[in-house]
């Protein structure tokens, strides 16, 4: 079984075809994207319209419980992981944040540094693998981090607003736009292809924890943020990029809500849902709830998916420390089979914040569960995505 879900899947994640020139090997479509990152797009919507979906873990390569890799040392990039270490094969999908790129820091907000990601988003591509990219960027106008500050939230809720055309913070903002354009734009192979990803900003709308929340700005704010950013990164020459929109959980099934903020099909490739799993000990009612959360908020965004011919995921999820011993077998993929999504994140093991891990690692309670999920033909893990690059 997993065998066939190998060769099916290895034939849906990469490949390069036609279109007008850019550099030989890696021509433009006629949308002036990449010809393999519009491969990656019908590909990722081929997964959904299949029972399969890509595993992803945030940060998956750099640290995990117990070990950070060395970063001084090239011979490191893409070994390591605690994925790896309980199934004998990486992610499919690797997600990373730029975070604090917008400042010219050399490390993002966790400490990983920028050069390391580029290296290990290219050796991923090269493995056959996917990357999405999220972007915690600091407030701009209050010098805050992404997350609101009590304290500091009347400046906060003016953000986007100033960040927008006419706003104090413009210019500033458009610097930072550049920086990203820069960053995705050296995602190049030694033989000269661009690497397609998926970039997430923007995230966690619906809730009102990020400067560009729900209280902080209207509704069409919030659509001019998108577009604003969109724009700049392609009239800065970004060809490899897809354009992720992913809410949280606030919309509870109903699709005005979750569609209140939507920048417009022009601008966004997959539609996507953050939930997380953050019951007790063996809360059995919270893991329920959960459980019932996701049922209803992906049913919605696949939906919604089909009606708007986007590629759907999973965009974040995780149960945080994990403290049921099955929760991968009888709650997480017991939805997701129900579902048509094209991959499910897992976010980061946090080295360096006790109990702030959503995958399992070596000795871990769930490790026996995780592999039966590993093990079952619906879960595309990198293996079972490698291949069709290197076949090319
Ligand atoms: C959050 C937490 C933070 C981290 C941030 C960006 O969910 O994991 O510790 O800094 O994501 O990765």
């Amino acid at each position: 079984m997993k065998l066939q879900t190998t060769i099916i899947a290895a034939a849906l994640v990469f490949c390069s075809c036609g279109g007008n020139q850019q550099k030989a090997n890696d021509p433009l479509a006629d949308n002036g994207r990449t010809q393999r990152t519009e491969n990656l797009l019908q590909n990722l919507k081929a997964l959904g319209d299949s029972s399969v979906y890509m595993i992803g873990h945030h940060d998956d390569t750099f640290y995990g419980i117990g070990w950070e890799a060395d970063y001084t040392n090239d011979s490191t990039i893409h070994s390591h992981s605690d994925v790896k270490s309980i199934c004998n094969d990486y992610p499919a999908l690797l997600s990373f944040d730029l975070g604090h790129l917008e400042l010219g820091d050399s490390r993002n907000l966790d400490g990983v540094p920028f050069e390391r990601i580029r290296q290990e988003i290219i050796a991923h591509y090269d493995c056959g693998g996917m990357v999405t990219l999220s972007w915690h960027l600091d407030n701009p106008l209050s010098g805050g981090s992404s997350w609101v500050a009590d304290s500091l939230k009347e400046v906060e809720s003016k953000t986007v607003a100033s960040v927008l055309e006419g706003g104090e913070k413009h210019e500033l903002f458009l610097s930072w736009l550049d920086k990203v354009a820069d960053f995705l734009s050296s995602l190049e192979t030694p033989y000269g292809v661009k690497v397609p990803v998926l970039f997430r900003p923007w995230h966690e709308h619906t809730g009102s924890w990020f400067w560009w929340g729900q209280e902080h700005c209207t509704a069409e704010q919030y659509k001019d943020l998108w577009r604003l950013t969109v724009d700049r990164l392609k009239e800065k020459g970004v060809v490899n990029a897809l354009y992720a929109y992913s809410p949280g959980t606030e919309a509870d099934g109903d699709e005005t809500r979750y569609m209140e903020r939507y920048p417009g099909d022009d601008i966004i490739d997959l539609l996507g849902l953050d939930c997380y799993c953050f019951a007790l000990e063996a809360d059995t009612t919270q893991i329920a709830n959960y459980a019932a959360q996701l049922d209803k908020n992906l049913g919605m965004a696949c939906a919604i998916a089909k009606k708007h011919q986007k590629a759907v995921a999973l965009t974040e999820t995780g149960y945080e420390g994990i403290k049921t011993a099955n929760w991968w077998t009888h709650t997480l993929a017991p939805i997701l089979s129900r579902h048509p999504i094209s991959y499910v994140l897992l976010w980061r093991n946090a080295r360096e914040k006790p109990g702030h891990f959503f995958a399992p690692y070596p000795g871990h309670a769930s490790v026996p569960d995780f592999v039966r999920f590993y093990n079952a033909p619906q879960t595309l893990f990198l293996r079972d995505v490698n291949g069709l690059y290197l076949s090319k």
